[in-house]
């Protein structure tokens, strides 16, 4: 893992970090904007992801991307073609996004477009199954994809990011009849880290499990709207009646 303690300027670099992501969620709140902060190994499947979601749910949620890479804007380029902005950051030798890229990205952002129209920002970090979960942006919620290629022991090997996530999504499950590989193993040893998290199997090339997955971001980002304006909270209200 990266260093968490600078001892040359005597900080802990995880405590400067977590007061920058409350200040970008603050944000976030202030914009009515949910954030997701999207973690997986390399190549789990995260641009294709975002790639399937932008295109089924940009006629009805406004979306932006803040895509991390160390060094290409190839992800980037593939999402602009969705017609979305895409801020792109990146994260030279870091092995992760922190808060503090994060917010150059807000700027940038807040600086070109108007937040508050936008219901939802979806962070695509490194490719990393470590660090990413130890250094929060300031989202509100944690997506972790693990591919079934990975193998059914990456939970309980790399458990932060397992234990932090609000929603697993195993992915490539479309690769599942030409592989050893046990799913319902990967399960148990989520719910052995992590006894909350949403799991949703998805493969993005025959669409399995991504209407479950659309769903829960609908919800999300529909969960965070009702603080937005007292009129927002009597509709929820009235609805919930109904
Ligand atoms: N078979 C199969 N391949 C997939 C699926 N999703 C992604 N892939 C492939 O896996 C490779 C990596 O996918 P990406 O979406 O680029 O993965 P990523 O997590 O964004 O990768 P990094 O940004 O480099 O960490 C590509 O060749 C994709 O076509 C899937 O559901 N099934
Ligand atoms: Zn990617
Ligand atoms: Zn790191």
């Amino acid at each position: 893992m990266h260093q968490t303690f600078d001892a040359a300027l005597g900080i802990n670099l995880l405590h400067v970090n977590q007061a920058g992501a409350d200040h970008n969620r603050a944000h976030f709140d202030q914009w009515g904007i949910t954030c997701f902060n999207l973690m997986s190994s390399p190549g789990a499947g995260k641009t294709a992801l975002l790639e399937r979601t932008l295109a089924a749910l940009t006629s009805e949620l406004k979306i932006a991307v803040i895509e991390g890479d160390m060094t290409t804007e190839l992800d980037a380029d593939r999402l602009r073609q969705y017609g979305v902005p895409v801020i792109a950051i990146n994260t030279g030798r870091s092995c992760h996004l922190d808060s503090k890229m994060v917010a150059g990205g807000l700027h940038q952002f807040s600086h070109q477009y108007n937040p508050n129209e936008f219901d939802l920002v979806l962070v695509e970090n490194v490719g990393n199954l470590v660090c990413p979960a130890e250094f929060e942006v300031g989202e509100h919620a944690k997506i972790a994809l693990l591919s079934i290629t990975e193998g059914e022991d990456k939970p309980l090997k790399y458990p932060v990011m397992f234990q932090e996530a609000n929603c697993l999504l195993i992915t490539k499950m479309d690769l599942a009849p030409y592989l050893e590989v046990d799913i319902q193993q990967i399960v148990a040893n989520v719910r052995q880290m992590n006894p909350h998290a949403t799991i949703i199997p998805v493969s993005t090339k025959t669409g399995e499990g991504l209407e479950a997955w659309f769903e829960w971001v609908r919800t999300q980002v529909s969960l965070l709207k009702p603080s937005d304006s007292d009129n927002d909270v009597e509709t929820v209200e009235l609805a919930a009646t109904h």
